[in-house]
């Protein structure tokens, strides 16, 4: 797979006509991936609010004032009950999302645990738990975890103008320790917060320049949170909210640059019509979040879900049949 994109060849894509470049992505979509076939993830927050970083989109940082509720870690047997009920939902991967700058290793035990009673029920594993030193990611490996979502966000020049409290460098330290590790790794961003078409192309071209591309590259729509710097930059100017062509534009040189990853159209998806998602299925978005909710906000659910799958003809990709694929 090709990592040497540049970044005018990237910005070249997003300036494509729109319908060349669906196609073209469309194209690349379909020699790599049944275009049909769309996997599905259901998220958990195993540790909601309370975080110390200041991620300006993020209603769970101590510096949002959206007057979330801080938990503790959910134990064990909660977190197990709620992935039985999404495998009865037909989602084949359990995203567990903790609200903390890194785990402390007292932590390792229950995650691992967790982990573990995932896989048994059939599940594929996923976490988000912050930044990871190499024994942690070892540790969350050995237990089995299949995933771990690390999200780069945005351009590295606009990293700064949305999070303060760690460094874009930071985050690709995690996504190596993650590799290192031997676990799949699950990375994207955002888009919608206000940033320049320049950013998009700096946040894909980080992607796609990883020495590995990530096997998952989910791309969210800004959520806009009252009481959250972005949220409430949102709320006084609504037309800065992403354009949905400009939205489905992402998805596409996302497929295009990164041919082999499951490009997942993450968060906003409530807020989409089915016309804009059938376009981002069209221009190879291969995963959605499934259930009514996100880690905090909400999502689709299941029912809006069934008849958007039935209206377009997709089917859902199991976690058996990833596995059997992979192995082809
Ligand atoms: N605390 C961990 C971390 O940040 O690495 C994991 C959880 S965090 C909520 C996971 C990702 O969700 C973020 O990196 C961000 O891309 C996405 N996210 C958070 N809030 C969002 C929002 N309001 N809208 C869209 N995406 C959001
Ligand atoms: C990702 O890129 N999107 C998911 C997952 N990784 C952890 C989270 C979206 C969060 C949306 C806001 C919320 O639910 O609080
Ligand atoms: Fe904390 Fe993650 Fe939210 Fe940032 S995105 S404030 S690290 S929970």
């Amino acid at each position: 797979m090709r990592t040497d994109w540049s970044r005018p060849e990237i910005a070249a894509l997003f300036d494509l006509p729109f319908t060349a470049l669906v196609f073209r992505a469309a194209e690349i979509h379909r020699a790599h991936h049944d275009p049909n076939a769309v996997q599905r993830s259901t998220l958990l927050s195993i540790k909601t609010g309370g975080c110390p970083e200041d991620c300006g989109y993020c209603n769970q940082s101590v510096s949002a004032d959206t007057g979330l509720k801080a938990t503790k870690l959910m134990d064990v047997r909660a977190v197990l009950q709620a992935a039985a009920e999404a495998k009865d939902n037909g989602s084949s991967r359990f995203c567990m999302g903790a609200a903390w700058r890194n785990p402390k290793d007292r932590d390792i035990p229950a995650l691992s645990a967790m982990i573990q009673g995932v896989r048994q029920i059939g599940m594929e594993t996923c976490m988000t738990l912050g930044m990871l030193t190499p024994a942690q990611a070892q540790a969350l490996s050995d237990a089995g975890l299949d995933y771990y979502n690390h999200n780069i966000d945005t351009s590295p020049e606009n990293y700064a103008n949305v999070i303060s409290t760690r460094s874009f460098e930071e985050r690709i330290e995690t996504l190596e320790n993650v590799r290192e590790a031997g676990i799949n790794v699950c990375c994207g961003g955002i888009v919608g917060m206000g940033e320049m078409r320049s950013d998009r192309v700096g946040f894909i071209h980080a992607l796609a320049t990883l020495p590995h591309h990530p096997e998952s590259v989910p791309v969210n729509a800004l959520v806009p949170v009252k009481g959250t710097v972005l949220g409430n930059m949102l709320a006084d100017t609504p037309l800065a909210k992403i354009d949905d062509i400009e939205f489905v534009r992402t998805i596409a040189v996302a497929r295009i640059t990164m041919p082999e990853s499951m490009v997942r159209l993450s968060a906003g998806r409530e807020s989409m019509s089915d016309a804009t998602q059938a376009l981002c299925f069209l221009a190879g978005a291969n995963s959605i979040f499934t259930g009514d909710k996100l880690l905090t906000a909400g999502n689709a659910g299941d029912d809006a879900d069934a008849a958007l799958f039935a209206r377009l003809g997709l089917r859902s990709l199991g976690a058996e049949q990833r596995v059997a694929e992979a192995a082809e």
